[in-house]
C-alpha cells in the first residue's frame, strides 16, 4: 500500500520516527515538487516516511490516515484536498494519542485539538499580490479592466485564498470585472477546456487579463491564446501561481506578465517539527513558508533557478 523510504538510525534516537504522510494527489509540478521534497527530507532527516497518494479523493486520504493509525505510526503529517469533512477521522488519530501536523492546505473546524499545528503558505496573501500588481499595472487606465479567472480546486484553502485576497484588493476600484470565474482544478487540461469555454462566450480581443490559481493552468490556457492569434503577455496580461521554472522562462520572454511565489519546499521545516514533536518540544500552531512575487516590474537577473 504504501511506499517506504529506508528506515535510518540517527543520532541517540534508538528507533527512527515513522512518518504516515497521505498526500492529496499529483494533479501539478508544484505537488510533484512538494512530494519530492517530503521524501527527501524525511530520508535526510532519518525519519522512516509511509507515503500515500490519494489521487484527488478524499476518501483514499481518509483511508490512509486510518492506515496509519492502525500502524501505530508516531506521526501523522497530510495536505488536505478540501476543507472540510476530517473531523471524525482526526478524532480517531486524537483517540489513538498519535499527533497530526496539517501540511500546505489547511481544514476547517471548529476543534482547534484535533491537529498538533499546520505548515503552509498565506494564500489569502497570495491573492492579494495578485490584485495588487493588477492595480499597478493599470494604473492609468480608465475604462474597464475585464478579467476572466480559473481557479484552483473548489473548497481547497489555496483556491479559496487566491480568490478572496485578489477580490479584496480589486474591489477597491469598480473598474476591475472579473467578467467569468470557474475552478480548473489546478490541472493543465482543465485550464486548456476552460480557455476554450471562455473563447466561446467572449471575443478574445476584449479580455484585458487572466487570473489563473496555478502555472499547469496557465500553460493550458495559453495554448488556446496560440491558436487564436491572441499573443499572451501582450494582448492580454497573465498572473500565474506557483512559480515553477517553466513559468519563469515564460515571464522573462514576455508571455506572463506576473508571477505569484507558492513554495513547495515543505519537507525540511514538516521534518524538523514530528522530530520536535516526538521530542515533547512545544510548536506553534501556525506556520507560514515566505513567497515572493516575480513581475515584468522585477530586475530578471536576480531571480535563482528555481529547480523544478
Ligand atoms: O498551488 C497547485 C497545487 O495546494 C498550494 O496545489 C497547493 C496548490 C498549488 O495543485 O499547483
Amino acid at each position: 500500500l504504501f511506499s517506504c523510504n529506508q528506515s535510518r538510525h540517527v543520532g541517540t534516537e534508538s528507533k527512527p520516527i515513522v512518518l504516515g504522510y497521505s498526500q492529496l494527489g499529483d494533479e501539478s509540478t508544484w505537488r510533484t515538487q512538494n512530494s519530492r521534497s517530503i521524501m527527501d527530507a524525511a530520508k535526510r532527516s532519518g525519519i522512516k516516511i509511509m507515503f500515500d497518494d490519494a489521487m484527488q479523493k478524499t476518501e483514499n486520504q481518509i483511508k490512509a490516515i486510518r492506515s496509519f493509525i492502525a500502524y501505530k505510526v508516531d506521526v501523522i503529517a497530510f495536505s488536505p484536498l478540501v476543507e472540510t469533512g476530517w473531523d471524525t477521522v482526526l478524532e480517531e488519530a486524537k483517540t489513538a494519542g498519535i499527533p497530526v501536523i496539517i501540511v500546505d492546505r489547511m481544514i476547517n473546524t471548529t476543534d482547534d485539538s484535533l491537529y498538533t499545528c499546520s505548515i503552509g503558505s498565506d494564500f489569502d496573501l497570495e491573492g492579494r499580490r495578485a490584485g495588487e500588481f493588477l492595480i499597478k499595472k493599470f494604473h492609468d487606465r480608465q475604462s474597464p479592466v475585464r478579467i476572466v479567472e480559473i481557479g484552483g480546486t473548489a473548497n481547497s484553502t489555496p483556491a479559496i485564498g487566491r480568490y478572496e485576497g485578489f477580490r479584496s484588493i480589486i474591489s477597491s476600484d469598480p473598474k476591475f470585472q472579473v467578467i467569468f470565474s470557474e475552478d480548473g482544478d489546478f490541472m493543465r487540461s482543465k485550464g486548456k477546456e476552460i480557455m476554450q469555454k471562455i473563447y466561446q462566450l467572449y471575443d478574445p480581443k476584449t479580455i484585458d487579463v487572466l487570473y489563473s490559481h496555478n502555472d499547469d493552468m496557465t500553460f493550458g490556457a495559453i495554448e488556446v491564446m496560440e491558436d487564436y492569434g491572441i499573443r499572451p503577455g501582450k494582448d492580454i496580461v497573465i498572473i500565474s501561481v506557483d512559480a515553477t521554472q517553466r513559468i519563469i522562462d515564460y515571464l522573462k520572454a514576455g508571455k506572463v506578465n506576473c508571477v505569484i511565489e507558492c513554495n513547495p519546499n515543505s519537507g525540511p521545516l514538516v521534518m524538523l517539527v514530528a522530530h520536535k514533536i516526538v521530542a515533547g518540544e512545544k510548536v506553534e500552531k501556525h506556520m507560514f513558508i515566505e513567497e515572493k512575487v516575480f513581475d515584468e516590474y522585477t530586475d530578471f537577473s536576480t531571480i535563482a533557478d528555481r529547480g523544478y
